[in-house]
């Protein structure tokens, strides 16, 4: 493997080790899949508190829904939600991601300790890359097809893999040439983000496609609508065994990390496939490799 680690700003992990569980902490009022339950400061602290203790790897902070047809947030209120969470679980042990593409976010994250950068556009706001081009933080470059507003009107593409690859490619050159080292780089093909089911499908069924100069793949399609439409309609709270057959099997077409609701559950379900994959239960009972 030429990119041994992946660089995420105070941790480094080790890329021969059982795939990363990242969890989604929602400090947006309006978000889809929890109704705003975790919207207060106190209640997102004890989701975080009870991630870490489901083994949760990365803690994915994210102040702006992005589910379809959602609306931008001004920039002080993203900050006025993100900021106090990044401040008080700044030493809790865990890699603090922020799903933001704001440049003023990044940057305030950053100097707040945040250790990945989340980035559904895919650092292309104009100030990106520079807001992230220093230090050591970790990247996510997730692709997605037009805006949140609008992405979801009659997606089209004519070979879903490889104008997501494209762009990928694209994006990492930029981000390269502006200083930022391979090892920090994440890639993310954007489930649900500008695709239809089948486009989503296909995507998680040709992943090996995208794995771009040997970079970790991050796989988001946690209680995601493909699921919903697979299963008879259910809604995201009724998605966790769907959810769990994708983690497991994105796992498998290489993904490094996957980015989860339900913490717990993906993080045996990825145990175990990975005892099965090496033929082992492993070292210790804490041993998580
Ligand atoms: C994703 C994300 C994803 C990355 C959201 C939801 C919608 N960031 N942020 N990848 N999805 N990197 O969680 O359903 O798929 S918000």
């Amino acid at each position: 493997m030429t990119n041994s680690v992946f660089q995420c700003g105070r941790f480094q992990f080790a890329r021969d080790r059982r795939p990363l569980v990242m969890g989604i902490l929602n400090v947006t009022p309006d978000s889809f899949s929890d109704g705003g339950r975790h919207a207060s400061r106190d209640a997102a602290l004890r989701h975080a508190e009870q991630m870490i203790a489901e083994g949760v790897d990365i803690i994915d902070i994210g102040g702006e829904s992005s589910r379809p047809g959602s609306a931008a947030l001004p920039l002080d209120e993203e900050l006025a939600r993100v900021m106090p969470i990044v401040e008080a679980l700044a030493s809790c042990g865990k890699p603090l991601s922020i799903d933001t593409y704001k440049p003023e976010v990044m940057r305030a994250a950053l100097a707040g300790g945040a250790d990945l950068i989340n980035d559904i556009w895919g650092f292309r706001m104009p100030g990106a890359v520079e807001a992230v081009a220093g230090g050591n933080a970790g990247l996510c470059v997730m692709h997605m097809q037009r805006d949140p507003q609008t992405m979801q009107e009659d997606p089209q593409y004519t070979d879903v893999v490889a104008e997501v690859g494209d762009f990928l490619r694209e994006r990492v050159s930029t981000l390269r040439m502006a200083g930022v080292s391979a090892a920090r780089i994440s890639l993310d093909p954007g489930f649900g983000f500008g695709k239809t089911p089948d486009h989503n499908l296909r995507l998680l069924a040709q992943l090996p496609r995208l794995a771009i100069d040997d970079l970790p793949i991050l796989a988001g399609l946690s209680r995601k609508s493909t699921l919903g439409a697979i299963i008879g309609g259910k809604p995201p709270m009724q998605r966790v065994a769907a959810s769990l057959a994708a983690a497991v099997c994105a796992a498998e077409r290489g993904a490094f990390i996957v980015r989860v609701h339900d913490v717990e559950q993906t993080v045996d379900a990825l145990k175990t496939w990975w005892a099965i994959r090496h033929e082992s239960v492993g070292r210790t009972k804490t041993d998580d490799t």
